[in-house]
C-alpha cells in the first residue's frame, strides 16, 4: 500500500497504471475520485458545471409520489420509477416534504435509477398537516395556474368563497383563473356577468361554463393548453364534469397511470400530474378543498385582496389594514361609492377568520 503522501509524489509524477500492484489500483482508483471531485467543485465553485457531471444525468419531472420516496417522473416521453438518492434522504429527515409532484428533478438512468437533484421549485401548493402540527406538506409544485371553479347555481354562487381561493391563490404565487360553470342554469348571463363585474373591472380572467350544454369548454380547453393546471373549488361546482369534457377518457388514463405502479406502491397524500393530450397538465390534488388561508398569511390579505392591491399603495401607513387607519384608500373608495361595500365586507369576513 502506498503512503498517502507517495500516493500524491506518484500522481503528480504520472506514473504509469500498469506498473502497480491490483490492490494498489483499487487504492488508486478511489483517491483518484477524490481528485475528480476536487476538481468539480472547483468548477462548480467557477459555475462552470454541474454538481453531478460525472454521473449519467437526465432532467425529469415527477409525476407522482409513492411511498418510501419512490417517485414516478417522466423524462423523454417515458415514465420511469425512480428512489430517492440516499444523500437526498438523509436532507428529507429534516423537511417532511423533499419530494412533490410537479418537481423538476436530475436523474442518474441506471438499472436503479435515482434522483440525485432537486432543482428549486418555481412555487409551490401546500397545506398544514393536521396530525402533526404545523407539518407543511407539499401537494403539487412548479403550477402556473388555479382555475377557480364555481357553478352560477346549485350550490349558489358566492363572490365570498372566490375572493377567499383568489387570495390563497396568490399567496400561494399561483395565477387565478375564474370558471363560473352551470350558466345554463341562468335566465341570462348577463345576470351572472353583472354579478361579477367587479373581477372583470379588476382584470381577472373569467370563463363561462356549462359541462351540461357544452358551452365554453374550447375557451377552457385553450386557456390550460400548454400550462399546468390545479381546477380547485367547492364540491359540486363541476370541476370532474368539465375535466372530462375537455378530454373524454381522461378517467381511464387515470387507472392508466395506477397500473403502472406495480404492487405494493401506494400513492401518498400528495397529488400527481396528469398530462393532457393536447398539452399540459392537469394536477390532480387529493388536499384541494383543504388548501386555504392560514393565520400567518393574514398579513398579505390587505394588499392581495382582488381589488385592493392599486388602492393599498396610495393608504398612509404601508401596512395599513384598512380597518381602524386614518387616511386610508380603500376606505376614501368606500365613501366615495367607487367601491362596493359587499367588497369590503367581503375582506372584513375573511380577516376576521384568521
Ligand atoms: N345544470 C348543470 N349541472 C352540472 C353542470 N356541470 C356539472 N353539473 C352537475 O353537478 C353535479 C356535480 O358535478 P361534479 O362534476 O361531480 O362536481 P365536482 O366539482 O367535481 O364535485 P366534487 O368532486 O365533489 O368536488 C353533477 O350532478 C353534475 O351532473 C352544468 O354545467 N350544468
Ligand atoms: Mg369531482
Ligand atoms: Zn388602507
Amino acid at each position: 500500500m502506498l503512503k498517502k503522501k507517495d500516493k500524491k509524489i506518484f500522481k503528480r509524477k504520472n506514473i504509469k497504471l500498469q506498473n502497480l500492484k491490483i490492490g494498489n489500483l483499487e487504492h488508486f482508483d478511489e483517491e483518484d475520485i477524490i481528485e475528480e471531485k476536487r476538481a468539480e467543485k472547483k468548477l462548480i465553485e467557477k459555475g462552470e458545471t454541474s454538481s453531478k457531471s460525472f454521473l449519467n444525468l437526465k432532467k425529469g419531472r415527477i409525476l407522482e409520489v409513492k411511498t418510501n420516496h419512490r417517485c414516478i417522473v417522466k423524462i423523454e416521453n417515458k415514465k420511469i420509477l425512480c428512489s430517492l438518492s440516499g444523500r437526498l434522504k438523509q436532507i428529507n429527515f429534516e423537511t417532511r416534504t423533499l419530494v412533490a409532484p410537479g418537481d423538476y428533478v436530475n436523474v442518474n438512468v441506471s438499472d436503479d435509477p435515482r434522483i440525485e437533484e432537486i432543482l428549486p421549485r418555481k412555487n409551490a401548493l401546500s397545506r398544514f398537516s393536521i396530525s402533526d402540527f404545523q407539518t407543511e406538506i407539499v401537494l403539487a409544485s412548479n403550477i402556473d395556474q388555479v382555475v377557480i371553479t364555481s357553478s352560477f347555481k346549485e350550490p349558489e354562487l358566492k363572490t365570498g368563497l372566490i375572493d377567499r381561493y383568489i387570495c390563497a391563490v396568490r399567496i400561494f404565487g399561483l395565477l387565478p383563473v375564474i370558471c363560473i360553470n352551470k350558466i345554463d342554469l341562468a335566465k341570462d348571463i348577463q345576470t351572472i356577468k353583472a354579478k361579477l363585474e367587479f373581477y372583470t373591472k379588476n382584470n381577472f380572467e373569467i370563463i363561462y361554463t356549462s359541462a351540461k350544454n357544452n358551452v365554453g369548454i374550447e375557451k377552457l380547453r385553450n386557456m390550460v393548453k400548454g400550462k399546468d393546471t390545479v381546477f380547485s373549488g367547492h364540491s359540486g361546482a363541476g370541476k370532474s364534469s368539465l375535466i372530462n369534457l375537455l378530454q373524454p377518457g381522461l378517467d381511464l388514463k387515470v387507472a392508466e397511470i395506477s397500473d403502472f405502479s406495480q404492487k405494493g406502491i401506494h400513492t401518498t397524500s400528495s397529488g400527481r400530474l396528469i398530462e393532457w393530450n393536447f398539452g399540459g397538465y392537469l394536477i390532480d390534488t387529493p388536499g384541494i378543498k383543504t388548501f386555504g388561508l392560514h393565520r400567518k398569511d393574514k398579513e398579505k390579505i390587505p394588499r392581495i385582496f382582488p381589488g385592493f392591491g392599486t388602492l393599498a399603495e396610495t393608504c398612509k401607513f404601508q401596512n395599513c389594514t384598512h380597518i381602524h387607519e386614518k387616511n386610508c384608500s380603500v376606505k376614501a373608495a368606500l365613501e366615495n361609492g367607487s367601491l362596493p361595500i359587499e367588497r369590503y365586507d367581503s375582506y372584513l369576513r375573511i380577516m376576521g377568520s384568521l
